[in-house]
């Protein structure tokens, strides 16, 4: 047993002495000098709420209802990719401790396990199918189906991703997440991908993923497209302008995650958190905005939701907590985050999750 770290910033500590060098600093890094990665964290230092007291918080309700369904905290682990990097039991893991946590799991489509892999070891519980387009986009509407199958409760389509962000520790590091061939559980189970390996002329499964998945192609008509190929409710994750989140709107999309995939792609972006109240403001309540990049403590998803959010998503420190203790790693980092987010929520004055996105936030 021994001591387990509580804090992100220990753990991120624990995760380094526990992975090879390169892998870490892929995990932990950003694009380019790292400004925006550095700024998804610092920025939620601006902000601060304004507590009401004597309101007896003795029955704290964490729940929340979104896209029809009742969850009973206003958390979801954001997906991830090569996990295996952190552990052997890479989303495996990861998803049984969201399962006994309460908390739904958004799995990568470039996991290290399969869709029926992750149903199976983790069932009946909540779980989210996130979708990197394909090129060929028969091998995105079969994982899609795959996942419908599997149970899976709402497709995230990535939107931020149609290239790889220019990541100059993982280029020191000759780094490539893929090539470690952690990224390819859907892929290699997948008969469709499978059967057209030699069509698109690449000479192994990394190649053809990152030849299908690199795709600057990707616009609004392929939104249509995916939303005619299934009845999944549709996330688009990577909204940062007020213009697109009611595009979205426009498209028929059922949610919005705002995010700038942790600082991964585009440095020099505008943080999540200072992205999301005009996001809100534009919104108007008419679908979930989900927000992810930057949240490290309870007082900070206490901001993401009184900024009008509907839910938030934990990304970094729960690969850290998997690097540095496996599955129940993940559930003790996930444990003292619900206690540290309800702590929060008591001492703010409110008693649910709709008082906290009533509550007073302020820049100063
Ligand atoms: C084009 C290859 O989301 C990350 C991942 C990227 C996955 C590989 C995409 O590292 O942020």
């Amino acid at each position: 047993e021994g001591n387990f770290p509580i804090s992100v910033e220990d753990m991120e500590s624990a995760a380094k002495q526990a992975m090879p060098a390169p892998a870490f600093s892929y995990i932990a890094s950003g694009a380019g000098g790292e400004d925006t990665a550095r700024k998804n964290t610092d920025a939620f230092k601006k902000y601060s709420i304004i507590p009401r007291l004597l309101n007896d918080v003795s029955n704290l309700d964490t729940s929340i209802t979104m896209l029809g369904r009742i969850y009973p905290n206003p958390f979801l682990l954001a997906p991830i990719g090569v996990l295996k990097l952190a552990d052997e039991q890479g989303d495996l893991a990861v998803a049984r401790a969201a399962a006994n946590s309460n908390v739904p799991f958004i799995q990568s489509t470039v996991s290290s396990y399969s869709i029926e892999n992750i149903a199976q070891a983790a069932s009946g519980s909540s779980k989210w199918f996130q979708l990197y387009w394909a090129k060929d986009e028969e091998i995105s509407f079969n994982m899609v189906k795959r996942a419908e199958d599997a149970g899976y409760e709402a497709i995230v389509l990535t939107i931020d991703t149609i290239t790889l962000g220019y990541r100059e520790k993982d280029l020191y590091h000759r780094f490539s997440p893929l090539a470690q061939g952690y990224g390819q559980g859907n892929f290699e189970s997948d008969p469709v991908f499978l059967s057209k390996l030699e069509e698109i002329h690449s000479r192994t499964i990394v190649e053809s993923i990152v030849d299908n998945i690199n795709y600057p192609a990707l616009d609004w008509e392929h939104v249509k497209e995916l939303k005619r190929r299934t009845s999944l409710p549709i996330l688009l994750k990577g909204i940062l302008h007020p213009e697109d989140a009611l595009r979205a709107i426009r498209y028929g999309v059922d949610g919005i995650i705002v995010s700038n995939h942790g600082g991964r792609q585009l440095d020099g972006v505008i943080s999540s958190i200072d992205a999301l109240p005009e996001i809100v403001k534009v919104v108007d309540g008419q679908i979930p905005i989900l927000f992810d990049s930057g949240v490290r403590r309870g007082i900070d998803a206490l901001k993401v939701l009184a900024f009008g959010a509907d839910a938030v998503l934990l990304g970094r420190p729960y690969v850290y907590s998997l690097a540095a203790g496996g599955e129940k790693g993940v559930e003790r980092f996930l444990a003292n985050f619900l206690q540290d987010f309800q702590t929060s929520m008591m001492l703010s004055g409110v008693k649910n999750i709709e008082e906290l996105r009533q509550m007073k936030i302020v820049n100063m």
